[in-house]
């Protein structure tokens, strides 16, 4: 009896959650601002004449009609594109079809958790300190990874500081689900959020996340970053200028917190890749923050250190990071994350441009007008050109400033073509090649940040509406009807590949963070015997804790997240926020 009560329970817990994601009603489960665009897509069900919205009172707003159809060519499910962006005022509505309703809000301020939550998240999963729950309520728990007592693996070996050297180099952030400290994509997540600080300095000044530096003189975005930066800097061997690839375990901890983990760490072969990558971020943040009195050597240190780095990479620009060749020639032999790359152009045109930026030393402009890319593409980890060309774009150099002016135009324009036939009313979303392993940071947040510095310095009004809609699509208008980030929407992920998320004893995963998203790869199946819902591109997304291959979470995703729900919320009404601003940001 009590297994037929239980397979009970079970069935009508799985019928809960199949009813849940079968709720055709796809939209941004976050907030739509007063004056945008707000499209609604009712996946696979013509809504003829029966969609109704009312307000919170219950009113009848309007009896919205389909403004388009569109055909998925992935799965050949049909969309029906509802626009409301008639709705203005601001306020709690509901959308019904049939015994189908989703709420949704409307408010200038739609936004501005979702960027202080995506930025908060930072602080989160800073290692090798207390997480106090001053700064992280129910989210607090003890240092781990001190990593004040870090071996120089064999791989790493320099003659002044040789294999088996105990180095110091705490502090910094965890990377993604794993607990490793990689330099490549540390950079590329400093060196994106920084750029979209440069472009927003008023709106950060005020932005308080409540961390333990809040209190300081400086925008909390910029102490978040030199959290990291801190850690980044003692990964330079200062006899050579070279940067270690990574700070590591041999293999990935278990699903244990922080204070558990007591697996030795190292640092690991230099790699061309992250030692170009460290410069171009130690640049830039030595110029953005010169003169900053909570930090008065930091400008000076990471300058120095930035010229260093990229001699060295000069000097050793086959030196890629291959970790099947490391291990067939060292112990121990590591298989932690490789972020392997084997070109390093667009790093090295970053690393000049910055160094340029901050010097004003013509070798280095020379160096990055031979290396420029000729177009923007979706950054990543492994793609880091846009990085140098929105650095130009904040320049004043007028002929770099025109060239990257050019090739972004030119990119937002291919990006916003096809919109009016896109499956969710949004440039991400409708092709096979969207997705893949991270699609959402790279891939969706990416190019709505691209189309703000379109809308700042090309065509104002022409492309912020598009980047708004890759959010609305990242929030819940999409085709598993998921808002992909954590702690926001009615439906969103629960069991991301996060070890503190799934070992700290708390339900709910740890919010603010971006998941990796639908990845047809679906890499992680055969080990983890995971059943994907379905293998259309855009549905390959499992929300299990196993599924590390669409359900991790990363700092580089994360960094994407901030730029874009910052920039947003800079751009809308300061004043309706004010009171928002200085609030000590809680958890519930
Ligand atoms: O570049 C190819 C592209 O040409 C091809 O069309 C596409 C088809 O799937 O694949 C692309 O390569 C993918 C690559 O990411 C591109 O970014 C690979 O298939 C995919 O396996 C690879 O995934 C990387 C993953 O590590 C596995 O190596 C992710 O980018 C990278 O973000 C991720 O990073 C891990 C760290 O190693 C460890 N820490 C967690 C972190 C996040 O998952
Ligand atoms: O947790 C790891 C994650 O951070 C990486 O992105 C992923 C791919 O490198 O690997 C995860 O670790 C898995 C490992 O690759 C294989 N064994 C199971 C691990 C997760 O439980």
């Amino acid at each position: 009896m009590k297994r037929i009560i239980l397979a009970s329970i079970a069935i009508m817990a799985a019928i809960g959650i199949s009813a849940k994601l079968a709720n055709p009603i796809r939209l941004n489960q976050v907030g739509y601002l007063p004056n945008e665009q707000k499209y609604v897509v009712i996946d696979q069900i013509d809504p003829q004449n029966k969609l109704i919205v009312k307000n919170e009172k219950g009113n009848v707003v309007c009896k919205p009609k389909v403004v388009r159809k569109a055909k998925s060519n992935m799965s050949g499910k049909m969309r029906y594109i509802v626009d409301l962006s008639e709705i203005k005022t601001p306020g709690k509505y509901t959308i019904q079809l049939d015994k189908y309703r989703s709420s949704f809000n409307i408010s200038e301020n739609a936004f501005h958790n979702l960027a202080t939550s995506s930025l908060k998240a930072f602080y989160l999963i800073r290692s090798g300190i207390d997480i106090s729950s001053k700064y992280a309520g129910i989210y607090a728990r003890r240092c781990g990874h001190p990593d004040t007592a870090v071996i120089v693996h064999p791989s790493a070996a320099s003659s002044a500081v040789p294999s088996g050297t105990i180095i110091s180099s705490p502090y910094g952030w965890y990377d993604a689900g794993d607990y490793n400290k990689y330099t490549v994509n540390s950079a590329y997540s400093i060196g994106l959020m920084l750029a979209v600080y440069e472009q927003n300095k008023d709106y950060f000044a005020k932005l308080n996340t409540n961390i333990p530096e809040s209190n300081n003189t400086t925008p909390d975005i910029l102490d978040e970053m030199m959290f990291n930066l801190k850690w980044l800097l003692t990964m330079q061997d200062p006899s050579d200028g070279g940067v270690y690839h990574k700070l590591t375990t041999p293999r990935f901890e278990n699903f244990i917190m922080p204070d558990k983990c007591h697996q030795p760490r190292y640092v690991v072969a230099k790699s061309v890749t992250g030692t170009l990558d460290f410069a171009a971020c130690m640049a830039q943040a030595a110029r953005l923050i010169q003169g900053n009195k909570d930090y008065p050597d930091f400008s000076s240190k990471a300058r120095e250190a930035a010229i260093k780095a990229y001699e060295w990479a000069k000097k050793n620009p086959d030196a890629f990071y291959r970790q099947r060749d490391i291990n067939n020639k060292f112990k121990p032999s590591i298989s932690t994350g490789e972020y392997g790359d084997f070109r390093c152009n667009d790093e090295m045109f970053w690393a000049a441009t910055e160094l340029y930026r901050l010097t004003g030393i013509s070798q280095y402009k020379e160096d990055a007008k031979k290396l420029m890319p000729p177009f923007f593409t979706n950054s990543s980890w492994g793609m880091v050109s846009d990085l140098g060309l929105f650095s130009w774009i904040s320049s004043n150099d007028p002929e770099m400033r025109a060239k990257s002016l050019s090739m972004l135009k030119k990119y937002c324009d291919n990006q916003i073509a096809d919109v009016d036939k896109s499956d969710f009313q949004s440039p991400f979303g409708s092709r096979k090649f969207d997705f893949g392993w991270g699609c959402l940071g790279g891939n969706c947040c990416f190019p709505a940040i691209a189309m703000l510095y379109a809308d700042k310095y090309i065509d104002s009004g022409k492309y912020k509406k598009y980047a708004i809609e890759n959010i609305d699509y990242l929030l819940g208008r999409n085709a598993t009807g998921y808002c992909y980030v954590t702690g926001f929407g009615h439906l969103s992920p629960m069991h991301p590949h996060h070890r503190i998320s799934a070992s700290d004893g708390i339900d709910a995963p740890m919010p603010g963070l971006l998941v990796g998203g639908p990845n047809p790869g679906q890499q992680d199946k055969a080990e983890g015997n995971l059943v994907y819902p379905s293998n259309y591109p855009d549905e390959s997304y499992l929300d299990q804790t196993e599924s590390y291959a669409s359900n991790e979470i990363a700092i580089n995703w994360n960094a994407n997240l901030v730029g874009i729900s910052c920039w947003i919320d800079a751009t809308t009404n300061i004043t309706n926020k004010k009171t928002l601003y200085g609030q000590n940001y809680q958890f519930k």
